[in-house]
Order: structure tokens, then C-alpha cells, then sequence
């Protein structure tokens, strides 16, 4: 069990399309864990692997309301959305690779989800609420999307900008440590 680094925006890696998850054995087992380990850490209530530099189709998520609340994972591997509503919601959202930045995105209000659980088993959940948003979001990341490519031009670019702003203030700073 570890907690790994979690990637930020711009990074080539958060661009790719990933690789379909051949069969889930015990490296995809041990990856759920540390993902899910690092997404309640971070804190986050999803994390998708390609964030933590594995181009691999695999997510996890906790949308649990509170902390008293009892935790629900969820460990998946090659989510496909099988089912759609016409009716749309917004959130605002936002993403541990783009720290900081908040903004609200239109999306079905209710999706149907089709996956494989830490043990290979297949199932197909209703997801509405907040659990459809989180999970259309971490598809967008193994499909190498970010909630940002929803916005137009302007905000994108203004986000992207602070972006490289605040990487170069990092690595300044890690260079005179
Ligand atoms: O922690 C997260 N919160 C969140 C809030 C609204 C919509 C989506 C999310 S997912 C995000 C964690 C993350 O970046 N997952 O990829
Ligand atoms: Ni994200």
C-alpha cells in the first residue's frame, strides 16, 4: 500500500486514451488500493489512474455525504457508460490534478454504469447525484479529458495558464530547498 503522487494539468499523460485492462489479477488489485489510498489522502471523492501516471482504464471513487457516514467504494475497471439521461445537471467541479480551480459543468443528470470490481466480477449500477458526476468525470480521465475541456476557450486557457504559473513557482522552490 502506498500513496502516490498525483500528476497536475499540463501533463501529457492526463492527454492519453488508456489501455483496457486485460484481466484484473493482483497488480490491478494492488493499484485499486493505493489509488484508493491516495484519493483519501488527497482528499478526493474520485481518482482515475492515469492522474497517478498509469495509462490504464481503471477509477475509484467514495462520494459518501459525511465522514460519520460509512465509506462506499467503488474499484472499477474498464467503466463504460451504457445509459444516459436526457436530463442534465451542473456541478462545479473539480480535480486533483487542477488544484484550486472550480467550475460548473453540465452533464447528464443520471448515467448507467458498466464495469469490472476488484475481483473481475461484472455489474451495472444506476449512478444520479453526485455519484454520476464523479463517475462521468473519472471516465473523461481514461479517456483523456479533463473537466476543463468543457469550458470555452478563455477560461481554459486562463486556468492552463495559472497552471504553468504555479509549476514554475514549485520547482523554484524545490530547486533552492
Ligand atoms: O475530489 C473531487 N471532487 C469532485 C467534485 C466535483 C466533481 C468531480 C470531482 S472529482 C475530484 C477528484 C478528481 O480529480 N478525480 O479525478
Ligand atoms: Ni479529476
Amino acid at each position: 500500500m502506498a500513496i502516490r503522487n498525483i500528476l497536475y494539468h499540463p501533463d501529457p499523460r492526463l492527454k492519453k486514451s488508456c489501455e483496457i485492462v486485460a484481466e484484473v489479477d493482483d497488480d490491478v488489485r494492488a493499484l485499486m488500493t493505493d489509488m484508493l489510498e491516495t484519493m483519501y489522502d488527497a482528499p478526493g471523492i474520485g481518482l482515475a489512474a492515469p492522474q497517478i501516471g498509469v495509462l490504464r482504464r481503471v477509477i475509484v471513487m467514495d462520494c459518501a455525504k459525511s465522514e460519520d457516514e460509512e465509506p462506499q467504494p467503488y474499484c472499477m475497471a474498464n467503466p463504460e457508460i451504457t445509459w444516459s439521461s436526457d436530463e442534465l445537471s451542473v456541478y462545479e467541479e473539480g480535480c486533483l490534478s487542477i488544484p484550486e480551480e472550480f467550475s460548473d459543468v453540465e452533464r447528464p443528470a443520471a448515467v448507467r454504469v458498466r464495469y469490472l470490481d476488484e475481483n473481475g466480477a461484472e455489474h451495472e449500477i444506476d449512478c444520479e447525484g453526485l455519484l454520476a458526476t464523479c463517475v462521468q468525470h473519472e471516465i473523461d480521465h481514461i479517456n483523456g479529458k479533463l473537466f476543463i475541456d468543457y469550458l470555452g476557450p478563455m477560461k481554459r486557457q486562463m486556468i492552463t495558464g495559472r497552471m504553468k504559473k504555479r509549476k514554475k513557482e514549485r520547482a523554484k522552490s524545490t530547486a533552492s530547498a
